[in-house]
């Protein structure tokens, strides 16, 4: 199917996906299967082993493709698999400028996994261009974007960042997770890269691990199917398939999320007890502008502080609610609470925490899809 002709919410349905031309079947089979018989040596339908390539994998490829408005997709078992297919394509000596606020396990594969094989990373506030710019040099090869960030909501200007990487010939990586395609679109942006945990917002359902990077260029495409098979990380096939089920319902539920994120959001600023609110959608947030202008809505996304910055507090709100479970992750159709300090940004170290702006009381909600009236009477009973 043509990407080019159809709107967002029809491509979510039908992009990638053609009846199995076996038996019809309108859904894509699980080929739940590790290889293909060949006629003779080298004579087979295009698959060879599955490692290599998976006819579930390869429809969800093409979807994620077409609704990051890119040209090719590559799926991976999780985020971080993606994340380590994209580091691969530097080599040591190499150095990155990555935002100061992203997701802890990002934080950490870069400075534990990749900085001993010697790259190097800089992490800044990217909310200002030129800060960012003042750290390239030589020997600068990539710049890594998360936006909206985990979990602070801070907004980048991607369009900035991309002229200003390309200017200096450097790729530009954008991990759109927080915002999913159906708010933001990096490549059409600027972006080289937009990498995904789909295990959020894309799977929607918190029954699955996986991971997805979408390009334009097809050099990059080569580079990244290379890694993607001589490393292995790749998903399998019911994975595959449980993505592309999720993606079809994507428009309906990041409606709901935003709607719902929007009042529980508002709710929480009235509320005599909270110190702060971050979500991007407050026309105060100081880059709201950068958010109206890249996205086309305000997601589910909201992190909030306590008066008084009291951890004790903060652990009876995060212990009080019944309908947000206190659990990692996000970007599924329940509401879950957590808190980055201990959970998903623990791997990061305290000082750098807490020099970035996340505080140690700091509540993360990943605001779902149920009635709103409901999810608000959650949070008052918890904050009492
Ligand atoms: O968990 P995984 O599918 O490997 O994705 C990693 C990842 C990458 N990028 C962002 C922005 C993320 O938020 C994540 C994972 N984040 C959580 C598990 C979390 O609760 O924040």
């Amino acid at each position: 199917m043509s990407h080019t002709n159809y709107k967002l919410n029809t491509l979510l349905i039908h992009a990638g996906v053609e009846p199995d031309p076996t038996t019809g079947a309108i859904m894509t089979p699980i080929y739940q299967t590790s290889t293909y018989v060949q006629e003779a040596p080298g004579k087979h339908k295009g698959y060879e082993y599955a490692r290599t390539q998976n006819p579930t994998r390869t429809v969800l490829q093409n979807a994620l493709a077409a609704i990051e408005k890119g040209k090719h997709g590559l799926c991976f078992g999780s985020g971080l698999a993606a994340t380590d297919a994209i580091m691969k394509l530097l080599k040591p000596g190499d150095e990155v400028i990555s935002t100061n606020d992203l997701y802890g396990g990002t934080y950490r594969i870069f400075t534990k996994v990749f900085q001993p094989y010697g790259l190097k990373f800089h992490f800044t506030g990217m909310s200002d261009v030129q800060a960012a710019a003042a750290l390239i040099t030589d020997k600068t090869k990539m710049i890594w974007v998360e936006t909206p960030t985990n979990p602070l909501l801070n907004i980048i200007d991607i369009e900035a960042f991309a002229k200003l990487a390309h200017q200096h010939n450097i790729l530009l990586v954008v991990d759109n997770t927080f915002a999913s395609p159906y708010l933001q679109n990096p490549l059409t942006l600027g972006a080289d890269v937009v990498i995904h945990s789909a295990t959020k917002y894309l799977g929607g359902h918190s029954d699955v691990v996986h991971g997805a990077i979408i390009v334009n260029r097809d050099d990059l495409h080569e580079q990244l199917t290379f890694i993607q098979n001589a490393c292995g990380a790749v998903p399998g096939p019911h994975d595959c398939w449980l993505v592309l089920r999720g993606i079809k319902t994507l428009h309906v539920r990041m409606q709901r999320h935003c709607e719902n994120g929007e009042k529980v959001a508002k709710y929480l600023r009235s509320h005599p007890k909270v110190e702060k609110v971050y979500w991007i959608g407050f026309e105060d947030h100081p880059n709201h502008d950068v958010a109206k202008k890249q996205m086309r809505g305000y997601g589910g996304m909201i992190s909030f502080v306590l008066k008084g910055d009291n951890m004790d507090d903060a652990l009876q709100v995060l212990s009080g609610t019944h309908l947000f479970s206190l659990a990692e992750s996000l970007g599924g159709v329940e509401s879950l609470i957590g808190h980055p300090a201990s959970m998903t940004h623990g791997s990061i170290p305290r000082e750098e925490r807490i020099k970035n702006g996340l505080a140690d009381s700091l509540i993360r909600l990943s605001v779902g899809i149920e009635d709103v009236d409901d999810l608000i009477s959650d949070l008052a009973h918890a904050i009492g």
